[in-house]
């Protein structure tokens, strides 16, 4: 079984992004054949600054090989190294619809928050990552919820295509975390922990000190009750019952059980210990990967060398497919 699964080079990588995705990603390298992405042309969408770009590129790929991805057993690697996402974008656009990309959240969202100067690349982001997915034949895709109508598109626009061409593309699903999945922002409750949309107290980063993640529980907003139950008018506490449900490895209900009669403030310090510990490893391992720049290239050198294998057979198949380029 093929896994596969992209991430933005942003270098501040949060707790959603670890406990919805990154812990995933991990967890697929028992699973099966496991491929990751860190999507640098994505991340061009919004114009970021070169150099800037390339540092958060080295950051978050030390970030993910210190949360336990292991280069023997998956392949990990950097976007702009295999051209053939970007001709598979191409591809993959004249069967993607106008109205669908029109209908994309992430698109409206982002396009909000970029008024001033809304690329085209960003209506065209969710195409660009079905042709990451697709170029790999991937059963199966480790996301948080917030890409899941993505993943609904991908698969779209692979049934699209196998039906006007034949079957070329495999069409993947996708695998969400029974819990961890959609992580709140710790000041925000109603809204997810966000890269761009948080606040630096909203959101809790896996490279934060020890001291900046537990005040950043302790001033997590909750709401006037004193009960530690899940529910839909308790969304922070329900966030932090969450997240302390996944570092722990237990089932949500059995955190309600252990806290019950103690007061907020004494749950929420225990959260922020909790997650204190579980980032602990993280951040010790990211200090010396992160210091050895000649090592992360090496170690994306090898994993674009291994993905262009694979993807550069998908795209043969598909101009095949499509009657484009010489004949076989
Ligand atoms: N709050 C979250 N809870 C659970 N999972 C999440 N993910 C993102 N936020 C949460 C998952 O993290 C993976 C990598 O995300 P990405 O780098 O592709 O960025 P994103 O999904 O757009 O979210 P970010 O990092 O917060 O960035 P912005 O602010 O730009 O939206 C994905 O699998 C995602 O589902």
């Amino acid at each position: 079984m093929r896994i596969f699964s992209c991430i933005q080079p942003t270098g501040r990588k949060h707790l959603g992004n670890y406990l919805g995705a990154i812990r995933g990603y991990v967890e697929g390298q028992d699973r099966g054949d496991a491929v990751y992405c860190i999507v640098d042309l994505h991340a061009l969408t919004v114009g970021p600054d070169p150099a800037e770009l390339r540092r958060s590129l080295y950051d978050t790929t030390a970030i993910l090989l210190a949360a336990g991805l292991d280069p023997a057993r998956c392949i990990l690697f950097r976007q702009s190294d295999v051209r053939e996402h970007t001709e598979l974008c191409w591809v993959l656009a004249t069967v993607a619809s106008y109205g669908e990309l029109s209908r994309m959240t992430q698109f409206k969202e982002k396009s909000a928050q970029h008024k001033q100067f809304v690329s085209s690349g960003l209506f065209f982001y969710p195409v660009l990552q079905a042709a990451d997915i697709l170029a790999y034949d991937t059963d199966e895709v480790p996301i948080g919820e917030d890409q899941k109508q993505h993943i609904e598109l991908t698969r779209e626009i692979a049934q699209r295509f196998n039906a006007r061409f034949g079957e070329t593309l495999v069409v993947p699903t996708h695998r969400i975390p029974p819990v961890g999945a959609r992580i709140q922002d710790l000041q925000s409750p109603g809204k997810r922990m966000s890269t761009t949309a948080s606040t630096e107290q909203g959101a809790v980063y896996i490279l934060d000190a020890p001291g900046s993640v537990q005040r950043k529980f302790r001033t997590a907003v909750t709401d006037s009750g004193t009960e530690i139950v899940r529910g839909p008018d308790k969304a922070g506490i329900t966030n932090l019952i969450e997240i302390l449900s996944v570092v722990r490895g237990v089932d949500p209900a059995a955190i309600e059980r252990e806290f019950a009669g103690l007061g907020y403030g004494a749950f929420k310090a225990a959260v922020g210990d909790a997650v204190v510990e579980y980032l602990a490893p993280v951040r010790e391992r990211y200090e010396k990967l992160r210091a050895d720049e000649a090592g992360l290239e090496a170690t994306l050198a090898d994993g674009a060398a291994k993905a262009h294998a694979i993807a550069s057979r998908t795209l043969a198949r598909v101009r095949a497919a499509m009657g484009i380029g010489a004949p076989g």
